[in-house]
């Protein structure tokens, strides 16, 4: 507040150091037992595609082995790594999902 010392004051903004928070890929990887059509509803369900998004993100993994659902904050993207675990375990499917730095 005060530079000088002899009275001159000097008022200084100090706005608050926001730092952006790192993004992480969710990614789903192919494997030859989850059927296309439970893949492409976890995609509307949980990353909210379009139907024909969601079909076209299941082919290029069932082509390509590993695809990216979206991009999120690091607790987003855990959640939604587990929301979609949780529901392939629960439909007896293998399909996996994991999140990586972007
Ligand atoms: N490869 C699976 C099949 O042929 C489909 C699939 C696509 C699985 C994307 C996992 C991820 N039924």
């Amino acid at each position: 507040e005060n530079g000088g010392g002899l009275g001159a004051a000097v008022v200084t903004e100090t706005r608050p150091k926001l730092k952006k928070p790192s993004l992480y890929r969710v990614l789903i990887l192919n494997d030859d037992y989850t059927p296309m059509e439970f893949v492409v509803y976890v995609l509307e369900r949980f990353f909210g595609k379009s139907r024909d998004d969601a079909t076209r993100i299941m082919l290029s993994v069932h082509q390509n082995g590993v695809g990216v659902c979206g991009v999120f904050t690091y607790e987003v993207a855990e959640t939604k790594v587990a929301q979609v675990i949780e529901t392939s375990r629960r439909h007896q499917h293998p399909l996996q999902c994991t999140m990586e730095k972007d």
